[in-house]
């Protein structure tokens, strides 16, 4: 048996993550540790699964994760525990440098401490900054972050480098492109475009709506996070990406067909500030080390995505009706 000690797993792509390592790999068990923010979820992990232990403990608080260290025999650490929206960001920084910059070199000093074998970091491609309408970002494009969540991941993955340069600790460092599909908490673009279309209600798009992502579907990244796991070199970064690069406003006009939607639901709002242009992947480094490829196209992904919502109505009706209100009136209201 191999322990995984996961972090931010009752998120969307933590979660997703669980699911798939404990229905295809019986010889892992999985601690995961959340604080339960907002954006956590504990139905997300199904009740009474196998090889699964949960702590509700926040990564910056080193007495918490301390005890989850001494009670158990931690094999490889996978951090997904982040604050992950950036227009959060804009509005309350501190909390992103406390989690994602306090939180990581907690962890990264009881991982230390404990011996672990593998440490895998789960960072992004925001941390690489804006691209133009050319060129994409590699491994060694320099770190450019523009917001205060990317400036708070970018820290966090200097952090994990310095332990490895310092203490030669093995650690990895996966950077990922725009995730969407189910469980994904609807202030991200995808799922809240799905369900404002349902409710036909405005879908806000941020400035001209051509601003460019590389989408890829989770399933994808929950492939790539594995392979890194197990055939990473400690000390590497592994950029992954989903090779569909589209603009918001064709991500949205895409979802709108699927759902028969109305077009004119578009409503054009102020930009987001300091708005990343454009990212872009090159993976070929796990596509030739690793055998890497995205298996599902947009085409796919999203008619899996909109059907999930659509079938799955109770998951996000309840985030509908606590804060997320609260957030939704704040951040849209008076744009
Ligand atoms: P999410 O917001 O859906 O989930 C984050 C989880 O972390 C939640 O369960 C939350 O309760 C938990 N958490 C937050 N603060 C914590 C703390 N202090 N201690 C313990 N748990 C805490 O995020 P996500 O979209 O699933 O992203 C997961 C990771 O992947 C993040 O590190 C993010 O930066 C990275 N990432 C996300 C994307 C994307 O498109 N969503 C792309 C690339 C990388
Ligand atoms: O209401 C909206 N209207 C809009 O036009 C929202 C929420 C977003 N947008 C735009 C902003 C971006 O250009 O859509 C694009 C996608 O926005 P988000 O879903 O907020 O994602 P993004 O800011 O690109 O960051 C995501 O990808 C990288 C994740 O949230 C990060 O956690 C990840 O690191």
């Amino acid at each position: 048996m191999k322990t995984y000690l996961v972090t931010g797993g009752l998120g969307f792509i933590g979660s997703n993550f669980i699911r798939h390592i404990l229905d295809k790999r019986e010889e892992i068990t999985v601690i995961n540790v959340d604080k339960i923010t907002y954006a956590a979820n504990p139905g997300n992990i199904p009740n009474g699964v196998k090889n699964y232990r949960f702590y509700k403990t926040d990564i910056a608080d080193n007495v918490g994760l301390s005890k989850v260290f001494d009670e158990n025999d931690v094999d490889y650490v996978i951090n997904f525990a982040a604050e992950s929206h950036v227009d959060r960001s804009i509005m309350t920084p501190g909390i992103f440098i406390k989690t994602n910059v306090d939180g990581t070199a907690n962890l990264l000093e009881l991982s230390l401490k404990h011996n672990v074998k593998r440490f895998l970091q789960i960072s992004t491609d925001e941390v690489y900054g804006s691209l133009g309408s050319t060129g994409k970002f590699s491994e060694t494009t320099p770190l450019a972050p523009r917001s205060p969540y990317s400036a708070s991941k970018a820290a966090a993955d200097m952090l994990v480098m310095s332990f490895f340069h310092t203490y030669d600790m093995p650690v990895l460092i996966s950077r990922c492109s725009n995730n969407y599909g189910p469980y994904q908490f609807p202030e991200k673009l995808i799922p809240l475009a799905i369900i404002n279309a349902l409710h036909e209600k405005d879908i806000p798009l941020y400035g001209d709506g051509r601003n460019v992502r590389d989408w890829i579907y989770v399933a994808d990244h929950v492939a790539g996070i594995s392979l890194i796991l197990e055939k990473g070199k400690p000390g590497e970064t592994y950029n992954i990406g989903g090779d569909s690069e589209l603009e918001n406003i064709d991500i949205i006009n895409h979802i709108l067909d699927r759902l028969n939607g109305s077009h004119s639901l578009i409503k054009y709002v102020k930009d987001r500030p300091g708005h990343d242009r454009r990212y872009a992947m090159d993976f070929s480094k796990i596509a030739s080390k690793m055998g890497f490829s995205p298996k599902y196209g947009i085409d796919k992904g999203i008619e899996y995505t909109v059907n999930w919502y659509l079938k799955n109505e109770n998951w996000w009706k309840e985030i509908l009706s606590g804060d997320y209100r609260e957030y939704y009136k704040k951040m849209y209201e008076y744009r």
